[in-house]
């Protein structure tokens, strides 16, 4: 018996040197990135301090490198929690005792995970639920975002149902010598309630879906539609509007040069009074009309505050009707943000640059708007008129007045 003892102390000292053998050299490197990570971070922050506020925040890949390492730690202090039951379990087997129940273990294991996981759900809910955005900014918009929260609220509640069941009954079934599964090849009923409820709620979500998007798509086009073309080159977006006559010109891709570089067609009268924006201004609850193109590759139309995102296809003109419902100066007063913007962005990973492609959006009352809009240039500028050989604005109004005073 005595021998036996010490046998088993010799075994147990045998496996914790080879787990710390193994281990050592590891933990050692760890905790040393570690350290060297935080201090990495440290400097960083003073850096940034130091700088000021007027520089852009940086991305911190060191942060990256720091979870990275926490979640080996994580791994390796559980390898070694296993390793130490482990040798426990040898150790009482050793003396002629009854083992670790490993069922209870892994039930165990199985509690603790679903209850780090609900509360990792709520974490997730309560931290990151604030960086969705904020109420929509246009008719539509609302809409979307009643479905959005449907389907989040219906999901969620299968996502909790689901999961406890499941890891509840792992816990509460696990293996027993005490007692004997009961064996079910089939159950009709069980087939029925599990195949009928998810297809009815599918279903519901789906046609619930289908005539949103029916409801904003299938707009048809007025008359007081404000008509503005949003064209996508890489880098850039170009915004046209039409002019007094309210219609835009044509265009055509054979046209395009380096100054006409839309390709508007000029021997369409409509094409005269086009203007070229920078900003995109549109007055509040009034139809808007996207008329969205690409010139190279896909791009995407993506303005976040309205719910509107339609990607901009090369060759494949396509458009989107929305209508603004929040000023941009309301906006401001909502978020408590005096430099709020909405803005115009390229959703679709196009090139090197990508991220050039922003356009501030303002939404203003029609009055500001007329204001805005009769102080734009003419997309017909002086070099286009060179280049086209027509007369330039200047030769054109001295030329009036001149037939002004012959006339008088
Ligand atoms: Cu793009």
């Amino acid at each position: 018996m005595c021998t036996k003892i010490q046998n088993t102390k010799q075994l147990t000292k045998m496996g914790f040197r080879k787990l710390i053998n193994s281990k050592k050299l590891l933990s050692f490197f760890a905790a040393f990135m570690l350290l060297g990570t935080n201090l990495l971070m440290a400097q960083t922050e003073a850096g940034g301090a130091a700088a000021g506020q007027a520089e852009a925040p940086k991305v911190d890949w060191t942060g990256v490198a720091y979870y990275v390492l926490i979640f080996f730690l994580i791994c390796l202090g559980v390898a070694i929690v296993g390793k130490i039951l482990k040798v426990y379990d040898l150790t009482l087997k050793m003396q002629g005792k009854k083992g670790l129940n490993w069922n209870t273990v892994m039930a165990t294991i199985c509690i603790v995970f679903l209850v780090a996981g609900l509360y990792g759900a709520y974490w997730s809910f309560t931290e990151q639920g604030s960086m969705t955005l904020p109420e929509a900014a246009s008719e539509h918009g609302v809409k979307i975002d009643e479905m959005f929260t449907v389907t989040t609220i219906l999901t969620m509640i299968v996502f909790f149902i689901t999961q406890i069941l499941l890891f509840t009954f792992l816990f509460r079934y696990r293996h027993s010598d005490k007692r004997r599964a009961h064996f079910l090849p089939h159950n009709n009923t069980i087939e029925k309630v599990w195949t009928i409820i998810p297809a009815i709620v599918l279903t519901i979500l789906v046609v619930f879906g289908f005539f949103t998007w029916q409801k904003i798509m299938n707009s048809e086009n007025l008359k007081e539609d404000i008509n503005i073309d949003v064209t996508g080159h890489q880098f850039a977006w170009e915004l046209r509007y039409p002019g007094k006559d309210g219609v835009l010109g044509p265009k055509d891709y054979t046209l395009v040069t380096g100054t006409n570089n839309l390709g508007v067609n000029f021997k369409k009268k409509a094409s005269f009074d086009d203007l070229r924006v920078d900003t995109m201004y549109i007055p509040v609850n009034k139809s808007i009309r996207l008329n969205i193109l690409a010139q190279d590759v896909i791009h995407s139309v993506y303005m976040p505050y309205f719910r509107v995102q339609l990607n901009a296809v090369p060759g494949l003109p396509t458009f989107f009707k929305f209508v603004p419902t929040i000023t941009t100066a309301q906006m401001r007063s909502k978020l408590d943000d005096p430099k709020f913007e909405y803005t115009l962005y390229c959703n679709k990973i196009c090139g090197g640059s990508h991220y050039n492609m922003q356009k501030v959006v303002r939404v203003v009352t029609e009055a500001e708007y007329q204001t805005w809009l009769s102080r734009q240039k003419p997309y017909l500028n002086d070099a286009l008129r060179k280049e086209l050989h027509f007369a330039s604005a200047n030769e054109q109004s001295n030329g009036s007045t001149n037939r002004l005073a012959l006339n008088n």
